[in-house]
């Protein structure tokens, strides 16, 4: 069948987002809405003395004025979910809003309700709050120095947490080696900036005592189930509905403040409460992501074979720990730092330092970007040491592909690879021995060509629970459906997962028709409401497609189990006699006599002559909880031309080979990667938050924090290799965050290559024309 699985089908869902039909949380209307709006602290660290309503309370259309004692009773503290118990994690308040004390720019001090959004903006106005300004610290370097601004009473020296994890003997190999390499690296903040910014619309039905919220959220049960915990309401009297999302990159995930305050004032006022935030509110309040200061030391020998690496880290998480923050540069980077290479022995100490800015979370990749551009640049830099070929040096150190399972000595176990093909394939596709004589040549007429590779691997599929308990997070993150045959043979899919612009409403819809050989266009998936779908964990660490959809082929499976079982009854037959193929059961040797899923769906339903012991509709549902994480890979290689002039670099060529096993749509994986490569080389190009010392963000709108469109973005070549997973139903791996992973060290190797004779190893990200110019011109 040619639109299922493997087939390059534009997607579904794609027609009613470029026709404006696409349905958002601020599209939403609800008779007698009142508007919420916050008061935000203008300063990074500050006591509040006094907060006086007055003004505000009496402009017409004011409904009220709100401050932490006035919701206290209603709306607990916001948790972390994500609690790393191997670390000694301090558990700071994180009030829903401001506590006496205001700790970054932007922080919630008081919530307005009007009866229009223009009145509430202009109330915010007229609220006055007495600050008493404190010491601001903004960086994790300073905040751990003695004498730094103190956050936290709970959290001495502003230490939000430690953690460690270490295998194979480092000590030894560091001896034995015969080089020793130390590097400070930075992986800067960034900010998620998604088209959508974040919309909450609450409602109370005070008769039934069930709350309705309509959300921007990636995972509308994780959102159930922690609105549950902040406002003491059982679960199953609150209905989580995500509709159509304008982008998330993780920014989505967590549960903020601001939606259960709307939570609380709509069971007050009994009036649904609208929030939707504006784009400077966005960049101060919506989690940031990154913020890393990583010391790498690495031990290797004159063959460019590395033994070991020691990585130590300050996280910046922020003032407060968000839903997923700690687990971002703990589990999500540390057990992944010694990527595609078969190194015998690592150590990594991560702080999580907390500062007054944004709370961080996760951001595309979460985690592995931070890691893989570690191993990377350090794979260059030994190269550049020993003078030897940087490819070169990556074939010597990968995993070998009859190695796998590979053990890495972190605790993971990358379930298949094959590296080198992937090396190969993209040194192929860009002419690498072609590109390193024209690059020579190049060179003696005076024009800076630089040549960077990214050879990644990262773990996604989140999260299988018996790994990840292992690894110290509390608990699975399995993925579930539902899959009903209606009697006229239409299919529904209910699933636990929500894309919010990845396609699955297409992929998941390809699967089914696989499995079921029905017409892809007869099925329909059905997502983002907690009311209609199972218990589900939603869409990010690039987890849905391998188990999401791992749920959904299982379901299918058992649909087709049942279906064989009713067929065998209409077509008297045993079941052993039939053959399912493209739909139809028929009977061995005897084509003729067949009968189709949609007329077995139909005799389900009808129930009147249904084989013993089987019941009614044709209709399954799984819980998959896989076995392992599953391991992506690939290579990418990137191809500047430096102005010696302007020190800009122009990428010539961009090559992406990835590998995320069988492909469900091609085009869609494509277009994944074209957005996160886009989203890699934004951070290695252009993107930076940039804080003043008193904790002021300076890149709060799109005039100073500058995401790079169409124009700025190179053409990007694609091609794959595909290694299945072997423990997955379908053989797939995840490919939403490869892009992003891979590709702003593909950049800052080729920049790094092409400064070669200015003897620099290192530059950090974002490289700006100003900092290349700075190398040619010894001005650094
Ligand atoms: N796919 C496929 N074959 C495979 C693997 C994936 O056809 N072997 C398809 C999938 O079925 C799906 C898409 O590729 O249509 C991405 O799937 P997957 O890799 O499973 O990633 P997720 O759906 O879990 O998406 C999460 C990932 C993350 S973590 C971020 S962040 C991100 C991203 O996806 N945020 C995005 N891509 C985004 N794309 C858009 N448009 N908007 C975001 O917010």
């Amino acid at each position: 069948m040619d639109s299922a699985f493997g087939a390059r089908i534009p997607r579904f869902e794609d027609v009613r987002f470029v026709t404006g039909r696409g349905s958002y949380v601020a599209d939403i209307e609800m008779p007698r809405t009142l508007y919420l709006k916050f008061v935000r602290s203008p300063y990074g660290h500050a006591r509040i003395k006094g907060i006086d309503k007055s003004e505000a309370l009496k402009m017409p259309g004011v409904y009220g004025v709100f401050t932490y004692e006035d919701i206290r009773d209603g709306v607990a503290n916001i948790p972390t979910a994500w609690v790393i118990p191997n670390s000694d994690i301090k558990a700071v308040p994180y009030p829903p809003l401001a506590n006496g004390k205001v700790r970054y720019a932007g922080e919630a001090v008081a919530a307005v309700l009007a009866s229009d959004q223009y009145t509430a903006e202009d109330a915010v106005e007229k609220v006055k709050v007495d600050y008493e300004p404190l010491l601001a610290v903004t960086t994790q370097e300073e905040a751990l120095k003695e004498g730094a601004p103190q956050l936290h009473e709970e959290a001495p020296g502003n230490v939000a947490f430690r953690w460690t994890v270490s295998g194979g003997d480092v000590d030894g190999e560091f001896r034995k080696a015969k080089h020793v390499l130390k590097k400070r690296i930075v992986n800067q903040r960034l900010q998620p900036a998604a088209m959508e910014p974040r919309a909450a619309l609450a409602s109370y039905d005070s008769g039934r005592g069930e709350l309705t919220l309509y959300v921007t959220s990636q995972n509308p049960h994780v959102h159930r189930l922690l609105l549950s915990l902040i406002l003491s309401i059982p679960e199953h009297r609150i209905r989580v509905i995500s509709p159509d999302v304008g982008g998330g990159f993780g920014s989505k995930i967590p549960v903020y403040p601001w939606e259960a305050i709307a939570c609380y004032l709509a069971i007050k006022t009994g009036r649904p409460i609208k929030w939707v935030e504006d784009r400077t509110e966005n960049f101060l309040g919506t989690i940031h992501g990154r913020d890393h200061v990583q010391d790498i030391e690495v031990a290797f020998d004159d063959d460019g074979k590395i033994r070991a690496l020691k990585v130590s880290s300050l996280a910046n998480m922020g003032a407060y720990l968000s839903t997923a923050g700690p687990g971002v540069p703990t589990i999500l980077f540390g057990l992944i730092v010694t990527g595609c290479y078969d190194i015998r022995a690592a150590s990594v100490t991560v702080t999580g330092v907390f500062t007054n800015t944004t709370p961080t979370d996760a951001y595309r990749g979460a985690g592995r970007p931070e890691a893989s551009y570690i191993i990377e640049r350090v794979v260059d830099m030994v190269a550049q040491k020993l003078k030897m070929d940087p490819a070169e040096v990556r074939m010597r150190n990968f995993i070998r592909p009859e190695d796998f399972p590979h053990p890495n000595p972190l605790g993971l176990v990358y379930d298949s690879g094959n590296y080198q093909a992937a090396l190969r394939k993209a040194l192929e596709k860009v002419g690498y021995e072609e590109l390193r004589k024209e690059q020579e040549k190049a060179r003696k007429e005076g024009r800076l060509i630089g040549i960077g590779i990214s050879s990644y691997v990262e773990m996604c599929g989140l999260g299988p629970s018996t790994v990840v308990t292992a690894t110290g997070f509390g608990g699975g993150l399995w993925g579930s459906s539902t899959i009903r045959v209606h009697p006229t043979g239409k299919v529904q899919v209910l699933t636990g997962a929500h894309p919010h612009g990845q396609g699955e409403e297409t992929t998941f819809a390809q699967i089914v028709a696989k499995e079921l050989g029905v017409p892809v266009e007869d099925v329909e998936i059905v997502h983002g409401d907690t009311e209609l779908t199972p218990m589900g964990m939603g869409t990010y660490g690039s987890r849905t497609t391998p188990v999401e959809g791992g749920s959904i082929a299982l379901s299918a499976r058992k649909v087709v189990e049942k279906a064989r079982k009713i067929a065998a009854s209409l077509l008297e037959v045993s079941e052993g006699d039939l053959e399912f193929s493209n739909g139809r059961f028929s009977v061995k040797g005897a084509p003729t006599k067949s009968v189709s899923i949609q007329e077995v769906a139909n005799a389900a339903y009808m129930a009147s002559n249904l084989p013993k012991g089987v019941e009614p509709m044709l209709e399954a549902t799984t819980f998959y909880d896989p076995e392992n994480f599953v391991f992506p890979f690939g290579t990418h290689v990137c191809v500047v031309e430096i102005d010696r002039e302007t020190g800009k670099p122009h990428i010539l060529r961009y090559v992406a080979v990835d590998d995320c096993g069988p492909q469900i749509n091609p085009m869609i994986v494509e277009g994944q990667v074209h957005g996160g490569v886009a989203q890699g080389l934004a951070q290695a190009m252009y993107e930076q938050s940039v804080y003043d010392k008193d904790g002021n963000l300076l890149t709060s709108s799109f005039m100073e924090y500058l995401v790079p469109g169409a124009m700025e973005l190179p053409n990007i070549e694609t091609d794959s290799t595909v290694t299945p997973s072997p423990h997955n139903p379908l053989g797939v791996k995840g490919i939403g965050e490869a892009g992003t992973i891979a590709s702003p060290q593909a950049f800052v190797n080729a920049v790094v290559d092409a400064l070669r004779e200015y003897g620099v190893d290192h530059i950090d990200m974002p490289v700006t024309p100003e900092k290349v110019w700075r190398v040619i011109h010894g001005k650094r």
